[in-house]
């Protein structure tokens, strides 16, 4: 039976409010030319389960073909991701595939770096080229000398490339600009992190805080099912933000905190829990270490005290902290996803970590899941030779001692000759627009001018494509077989990616470009199949899984197994103590602050405002701001601006302004929101518009680009990540 057209998440008016956004999608009447993404209306003739790939979710997906074209595509039912819908941009795919902007060939640059000048030359040519200089490099400096950044889930055969060339430099944007503190602040407390997909099981939460996570703008598909359900099934929020966001219209209680001072409310709400004895006592008795500790640690932040860091009146705190109390069990406190914003991140996701601990939240029902996920051997290699790459350093000499992943700005900084650390000469980058991706942008510019290689794996000529020597155009993940994916999550599963449609163009699956500079670099020991049918073919029987069937339905499911306490799951915690670590003596030992301690951060001055930013709907960052079909739902972003202050300044609705940030770096001109729904004292814009790269022909000078504004950074002195919501802007009205 096949699925309506309709059939997005439906968070309808009833619960959240961005099915508009899938409603105008899909009544829109797009053109079915390929120039200007398909109708997904259509029925195809075939349908072919993979999963999808405009976000990092990775939701299971049916593309239906019909005359060799894709023509529409929806949820698969059977996948735990999305159960037969999907967020707008799954559904945009076909806008990817048939982007006339994409890249057709490899490339070779023909005029100085960042001209955005190519010839087009063949596979073979671009192979040679990139091996040839892999080689050379590696005899000059070392294996070490080449970084690969990589982001989505293709990047798996390049990072196989990378440890058999002897390189650990391995770094995403994911880590240090993005969650980063919020994995390392949990495996500091539970002795795991919060899992991606994250482990929250929302759907059966009584009360959900957000500090910030903007749910229903930040679409991840399950989650906002999930919320969507849970409310209708009659579920609280708390929400914590300076912005009145999609979610905040849906709570019980919106707290519009002053930017940068969530501890100071998180810890008064601990106060308060601890002092009126709200706290889950037996789970914290059986399960946690450092309650008194913690206790003498909040005596005295008391609501009045967080009032005046906050601006929350002190009576809210108490309400609100005994309403949160009054969920349990099944009382969350989200986790977060990008919570790279101030510097101390990871204080406020351990304030995070431990108010859920108080909570009882972690394995329990409407708490965090204890995942699981289907056991499928490694495919066999030779073993790695590498060596891991030494404590990233920043400006300063600084080490981050919980940095369990490498810093993406580490290797920029790395790349820059005379910083401590230098050393890198090359770059492979796979699907991260890095110069969108990365703050301080003139530090990536002024890396990448100094390098001695860069290459490019990319499907549209983005910003980062513009400054690279060598493009490798990749086939999209329509067209192409990708690693197995089997996270863990609350029903043990594995899915397939698998073509859809033939590659168009002159474009190439990863798996073939990375064996195919292995075999050049006499690597191919480390690929050791034909082609990737192969290698899925031995991965799955060697668990034990019948492809052709994965192959028909796009996803198989584990027996099912129990995920909670409530379950009868006895938790464990891989912490020093095997036990929730409320008190981090790990912390102690690198002399951080064992408990979260808050921090007052600079505030702007009167004609200033911070800048912030977050997603909408129906984009993926910069990833689909050239997508037409997208593109045409919101095809820029606006400034939203406090309403009283846009009268100050006598600004109206639309009126073009320029933002002039602390550095005096200018943006271009961006239309102005006046609105309610935010504080006087920030501003908020969307990430990911404002291109500039000349191929990007739907999405190029459409809107600003928050990157290019923030030029300076909060470092986590607990794991290197660089807080960004730290920048201050000035708006003049802009010159006509
Ligand atoms: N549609 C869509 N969904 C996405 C993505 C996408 O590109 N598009 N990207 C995905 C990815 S990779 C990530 S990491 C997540 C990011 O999504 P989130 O984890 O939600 O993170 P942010 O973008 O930092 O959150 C922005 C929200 O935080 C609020 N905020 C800003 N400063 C503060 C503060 O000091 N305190 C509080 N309490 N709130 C504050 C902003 O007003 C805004 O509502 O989204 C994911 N989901
Ligand atoms: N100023 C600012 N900076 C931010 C953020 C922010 O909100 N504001 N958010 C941060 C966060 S949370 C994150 S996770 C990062 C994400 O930042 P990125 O890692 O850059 O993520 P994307 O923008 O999705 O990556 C886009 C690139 O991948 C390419 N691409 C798309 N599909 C494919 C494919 O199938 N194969 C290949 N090879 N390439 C493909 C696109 O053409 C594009 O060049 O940015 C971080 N940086
Ligand atoms: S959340 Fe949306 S864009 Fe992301 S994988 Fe799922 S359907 Fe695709
Ligand atoms: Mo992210």
């Amino acid at each position: 039976m096949p699925l309506s057209r309709r059939s997005f998440i439906k968070i309808s008016s009833a619960t959240l409010g961005t099915a508009a956004a899938g409603g105008a999608l899909a009544s829109r009447g797009f053109s079915s030319s390929r120039a200007h993404g398909q109708d997904p209306g259509t029925e195809g003739d075939r349908v072919v389960p993979t999963f999808c790939e405009l976000c990092f979710w990775n939701c299971g997906v049916l593309a239906h073909v019909k005359d060799g074209t894709v023509t529409k595509i929806e949820g698969n039912p059977a996948h735990p991701l999305s159960r037969g819908k999907l967020c707008p941009r799954g559904t945009g795919g076909t806008g990817l595939l048939y982007d006339p902007d994409r890249l057709r060939s490899p490339l070779l640059r023909t005029n100085v770096r960042g001209s955005q000048e190519f010839k087009p030359v063949s596979w073979e040519a671009a192979l040679d080229e990139v091996a040839g200089k892999l080689i050379r490099m590696k005899e000059q400096y070392g294996p070490e000398a080449l970084a690969l950044y990589s982001h989505g889930y293709g990047g798996s055969w390049f990072k196989t490339l990378m440890s058999a060339y002897g390189s650990a430099n391995i770094a995403a944007p994911s880590f240090a600009q993005c969650r980063g503190s919020r994995e390392v602040a949990f495996e500091l407390t539970y002795g795991m992190g919060a899992g991606s997909p994250e482990w929250t099981d929302i759907e059966n939460s009584r009360v959900l805080t957000l500090i910030g996570s903007h749910l229903g703008e930040n679409m991840h598909n399950t989650q906002v099912q999930d919320l969507a359900r849970a409310i209708e099934r009659g579920a609280q929020l708390v929400v914590v933000d300076p912005r009145y966001s999609v979610a905040a219209g849906k709570a019980r209680y919106w707290l519009p905190i002053k930017p940068g001072t969530d501890i100071a409310l998180l810890l008064a709400w601990m106060h308060v829990i601890v002092q009126e004895q709200l706290y889950d006592r037996d789970y914290l008795e059986r399960y946690a270490v450092g309650f008194e500790e913690l206790k003498a640690h909040l005596a005295d932040k008391t609501p009045q005290w967080a009032f005046a860091r906050t601006g929350i009146a002190a009576e809210t705190i108490v309400e609100t902290a005994r309403f949160i109390a009054g969920g349990r069990p099944g009382s969350l406190i989200h986790p977060g996803r990008r919570t790279a914003w101030y510097g101390d991140d990871t204080q406020r996701g351990r304030a995070i970590a431990i108010l859920n601990a108080l909570l009882g939240a972690w394995g329990r029902e409407g708490g965090f899941f204890l995942p699981a996920a289907m056991p499928i051997p490694a495919h066999p290699h030779p073993p790695y030779a590498h060596k891991p790459r030494p404590a990233p350093v920043v400006p300063g000499g600084q080490v981050f001692p919980f940095a369990s992943s490498t810093l993406a700005h580490g290797q920029c900084h790395a790349s820059i000759p005379g910083t401590a650390d230098y050393d890198i000469k090359g770059w492979l980058v796979y699907g991260t627009n890095l110069v969108q991706a990365l703050p301080e942008e003139s530090k990536t510019i002024q890396a990448i001018q100094a390098l001695d290689l860069l290459v490019a794996i990319d499907v549209l000529p983005s910003e980062i494509v513009g400054w690279a020597d060598v493009v490798l155009p990749e086939a999209t993940y329509l067209e192409r077989y990708d690693d197995l994916h089997a996270p863990p999550w609350r029903e043990p599963y594995v899915a397939i990616r698998q073509p859809v449609v033939d590659p168009m163009y002159d474009t190439r699956p990863g798996w073939w470009i990375a064996k195919q500079l292995g075999e050049r670099l006499g690597l191919g020991a480390y690929f050791p199949f034909e082609d990737v049918e192969q290698y899925l073919a031995e991965r799955t029987e060697a668990a034990g899984i019948d492809l052709v069937e994965l192959a028909k339905t796009g996803v198989i499911e584990g027996p099912k197994v129990p995920v909670t306490i409530e379950q009868g799951v006895q938790p464990t915690f891989p912490t020093p103590s095997g036990r929730i670590e409320l008190y981090s003596q790990q912390m102690a030992d690198a002399g951080l602050p064992p408990l979260p301690d808050f921090t007052a951060h600079e505030e702007p001055g009167p004609d200033q405002f911070r800048l912030l930013f977050g997603r909408a709907p129906m984009h993926t960052f910069g990833r689909t701001t050239n997508n037409a079909f997208l593109g045409r739902v919101m095809a820029e972003n606006v400034l939203w601006l406090n309403a009283r202050r846009a009268q100050e300044l006598g600004l109206a609705q639309d009126e073009l302004v320029t933002l002039v940030n602390q550095d005096g770096v200018r943006s271009p001109p961006i239309k102005v929101m006046p609105t309610e729904r935010i504080r006087p004292d920030c501003v908020y814009m969307v990430h990911g518009f404002g291109h500039d790269a000349k191929g990007l022909s739907f999405g190029r000078n459409r809107g600003v680009n928050d990157t290019q504004l923030v030029t300076r950074v909060a470092i986590d002195p607990a794991m290197g990540g660089t807080g960004m919501n730290v920048n201050f802007v000035r708006i003049e009205r802009a010159v006509a």
